[in-house]
């Protein structure tokens, strides 16, 4: 069995705009006066804002289909209805469940009206429970969240109603007749360039430990639906492979330069394995060379610009170790040209993405039943309401049952700026700062009350207990 290291979920934006929307060290700030929302795309029968129901996460969470798409240029939006979705590689389990199966890849859907009609009341929340458990808490930074946010997703966004689980059992490929048990989504982007974007799948195949390891990443195609049917294994070329390391970190990118979308892979001693697309649906690549040597055993893309240099060409940045989603980190460019990455670029940094203070923790509440620190994740930076500016995406969790996903947008509207909201982001920076793990360096405290148009509470909020079956 292989041994996994959390990454940060990439997608890349191909074409002439070139420029994944993930830009994030804008400084951001707010102080979060929304409560937990357990009732994202759930309140039972109805969802309005501050009366819903607890959300069980099961049966009677909300759910819509998948609104039918056309295909679109961005690389994550998998049902091509020209709205970016969201992917979530880390969900809460049962409670009771802590040693069961990993509970899958959760994939919310953007809509041109994002949570805002119903979907996702937010604001206060009662009562206990097991997911997003809350209540108006007393540790600085549960909510006491009567405005609720949900209300700026007046526009564009991700709607927790629809949504799908992406799990091996369904959705994964047999590798010598085995389905994989592990299944960790690493990248996006449209591989056989029909409009939909594509989900870049790492997995457990089996391996005895002699010679060349199977490839272990597959490829599971979107279309008008959004991601269905069973993954593909990604097929690398003997001549592209090298030694006998897992073929790891996918990175997307056009680093040719012709428009196509190619793969990155990482391969034994640096090297990698550069993937020509288009690939077809059965997951070969347009074109494959040997690997290219003089990289490393970790395979970024740069961000928030994938071209690092401007020439036209995306570049890779490589490193020796896996880094942390959202802090800042060092590596070297493997400048992208017409025979694909492999022009020393020398040193690059990634800067570190600035949290706004938590939302209310999740299971903070009286009656909850979250165990342990909270700790909040950066998970993507990227536009999903519309406005081409970044928004951000955190989770907060407390153990493996309970959690909430935020999304942030850079530039609120209008009534995000109340007063309220900027009296509330002096307490909640403090409480954040004190009960979260690992976004103490970001530094969210020093940057409180100097907001430009900064959302001062998360647009959305929801906990990924709704995935729960
Ligand atoms: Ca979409
Ligand atoms: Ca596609
Ligand atoms: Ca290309
Ligand atoms: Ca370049």
């Amino acid at each position: 069995m292989r041994i996994r290291v959390a990454r940060t979920f990439f997608a890349r934006t191909l074409g002439t705009t070139g420029v994944c929307a993930l830009v994030c060290t804008a400084t951001l700030l707010a102080g979060c006066t929304t409560g937990p929302d357990r009732a994202a795309g759930g309140g039972r029968a109805k969802a309005g804002k501050g009366d819903t129901a607890p959300l069980t996460g099961r049966a009677g969470a909300v759910r819509r289909p998948v609104p039918l798409g056309r295909g679109s240029r961005l690389p994550d939006d998998f049902n091509g209805d020209g709205h970016r979705d969201l992917v979530l590689n880390d969900l809460v389990k049962a409670p009771g469940d802590s040693y069961g199966d990993d509970a899958g890849i959760g994939i919310v859907y953007g809509t041109a009206a994002g949570g805002g009609k119903g979907a996702s009341g937010t604001g206060k929340t009662s009562g206990a429970g097991a997911e997003a458990g809350t209540g108006t808490g007393t540790d600085g930074d549960a909510g006491s969240g009567a405005g609720s946010g949900a209300g700026a997703a007046s526009g564009a966004g991700i709607d927790p109603a629809i949504r799908q689980t992406i799990g091996p059992r369904t959705h994964g490929a047999r590798v010598a007749g085995v389905l994989p048990a592990a299944f960790d989504a690493e990248a996006a982007c449209d591989l056989d360039q029909d409009g939909f974007g594509d989900l870049i799948i790492a997995t457990d195949p089996p391996y005895d430990g002699n010679g060349m390891p199977p490839v272990p990443l597959q490829i599971l195609f979107g279309g008008p639906t959004g991601l269905g049917g069973r993954a593909v294994v990604l097929q690398i070329p003997g001549k592209a492979r090298f030694g006998n390391e897992w073929p790891d970190h996918p990175v997307c990118g056009d680093f040719d330069g012709d428009g196509k979308a190619d793969l990155a892979v990482t391969a034994s001693a640096g090297q990698v394995s550069f993937l020509r697309g288009p690939f077809t649906r059965a997951g070969a690549p347009r074109a494959a060379s040997a690997p290219i040597p003089g990289g490393g055993p970790v395979l970024e893309a740069p961000a928030p610009v994938a071209d690092a240099d401007g020439d036209g060409y995306d570049d890779l940045v490589y490193a020796d170790r896996a880094r942390t989603p959202g802090r800042a980190a060092r590596g070297a460019l493997l400048l992208g040209g017409p025979d694909g990455p492999g022009r020393q670029g020398g040193s690059y940094r990634f800067k570190a993405v600035e949290l706004p203070p938590a939302p209310a923790s999740p299971g903070s509440g009286a009656g909850s039943s979250g165990k342990g620190k909270t700790v909040t994740d950066f998970l993507v930076a990227a536009d999903f309401t519309g406005d081409q500016r970044p928004d951000l995406v955190t989770r907060t969790h407390r153990g493996e049952a309970t959690d909430l996903i935020a999304l942030y947008g850079l530039y609120g509207s209008a009534d995000d700026a109340d007063d309220a909201g900027a009296a509330d982001a002096g307490t909640r920076a403090k409480g954040a700062a004190g009960t979260t793990g690992t976004t103490g360096t970001t530094g969210t405290t020093g940057t409180t009350g100097t907001t430009q148009g900064v959302t001062k509470r998360p647009l959305l909020t929801f906990s990924t207990s709704i995935f729960l079956r």
